[in-house]
């Protein structure tokens, strides 16, 4: 399988296949074709017999900082409605396999997203999880305001989201987003080690409880979905998003004016 900002590897170890997330230089920033990869590379994976589980990482320094901010900074929301990326974003969220998330360093906003679109999480002690599109001028759009509620409560979930402020792995792991935390020369290994002990279930059964259990987390779901969709491309249509992309890519503050 040959991939421009992956690296797959669907014989990692017995049963378990692993992509890496790899723009190392714009800390994994998701472009849309990052992204597309990734749904083909699930889509691939899903299909392999001999695959079991499936580990998402990126490197120590980084998960993903997010969807790639030059990339969309331009964009109004007829745009983002005519590229459709939910789209890509869905067809990951139904790999039928699971999906273990390998983080280290930063995971934020799509990153953030990502995450939770899989099914369990290993971090290394220095992970950092938020979600910081305010900071830009807009809000999480691929079910960050719904799944990090879910996770984390209301609470936890509307300061993260209204501050853009992180939370650290240690954080994370108390408020239920995430599994383990381990020392970071130990965070693949250790996601490894939990996915043998899904590889020597059954997969018939793993599938299906997998299903099951996804089931209890998104009943209603869509519907928070679809309702958050519509507000993120409202963002869209603002002068603060331009503004603070712009602030972004020249590296100063943004200066938000509510238009
Ligand atoms: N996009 C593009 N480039 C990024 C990036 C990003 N999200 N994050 C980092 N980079 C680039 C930086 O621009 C820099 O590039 P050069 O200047 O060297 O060319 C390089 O990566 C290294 O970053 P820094 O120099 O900033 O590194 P620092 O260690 O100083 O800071 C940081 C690390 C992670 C705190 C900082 O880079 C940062 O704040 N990054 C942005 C984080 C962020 O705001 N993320 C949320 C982005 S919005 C959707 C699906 C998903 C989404 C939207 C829609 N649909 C399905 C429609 C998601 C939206 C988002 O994620």
């Amino acid at each position: 399988m040959e991939f421009e900002f992956i690296l797959v590897n669907p014989n990692y170890d017995k049963h378990i296949a692993l992509i890496q997330l790899n723009r190392p230089k714009e800390l994994n920033a998701l472009n849309l074709q990052l992204m597309l990869e990734l749904k083909k590379a699930l889509q691939q994976l899903d299909d392999n017999d001999d695959v079991r589980c499936i580990i998402i990482t990126g490197n120590e320094q980084a998960f993903a900082a997010g969807a790639d901010i030059k990339q969309m900074e331009s964009k109004n929301a007829i745009d983002l409605l005519k590229i459709d990326q939910f789209e890509t974003w869905d067809q990951i969220r139904k790999t039928k396999k699971p999906i273990i998330a390998a983080v280290s360093g930063f995971a934020l906003g799509g990153g953030c997203e990502l995450v939770m679109t899989c099914d369990m999480v290993v971090a290394s002690e220095t992970a950092k999880f938020g979600q910081p599109e305010i900071k830009l001028g807009i809000m999480p759009g691929a079910g960050g305001t719904q799944r990090l509620t879910k996770a984390v409560g209301k609470a936890l979930a509307m300061e993260m989201v209204l501050t853009g402020k992180f939370m650290s792995a240690e954080e994370a792991l108390s408020a239920g987003l995430i599994n383990r935390v381990v020392p970071t020369e130990l965070y693949l290994e250790e996601a490894v080690k939990l996915a043998k002990e899904i590889t020597i279930q059954s997969p018939v059964a793993i599938r299906l409880a997998k299903e099951s259990v996804l089931k209890a987390f998104d009943s209603g779901l869509q519907e928070g979905l679809y309702f958050e969709r519509k507000n993120f491309y409202m963002c869209f249509a603002s002068e603060d998003q331009k503004e603070g992309m712009k602030a972004f890519v020249e590296k100063r503050k943004p200066v938000f004016t509510g238009k």
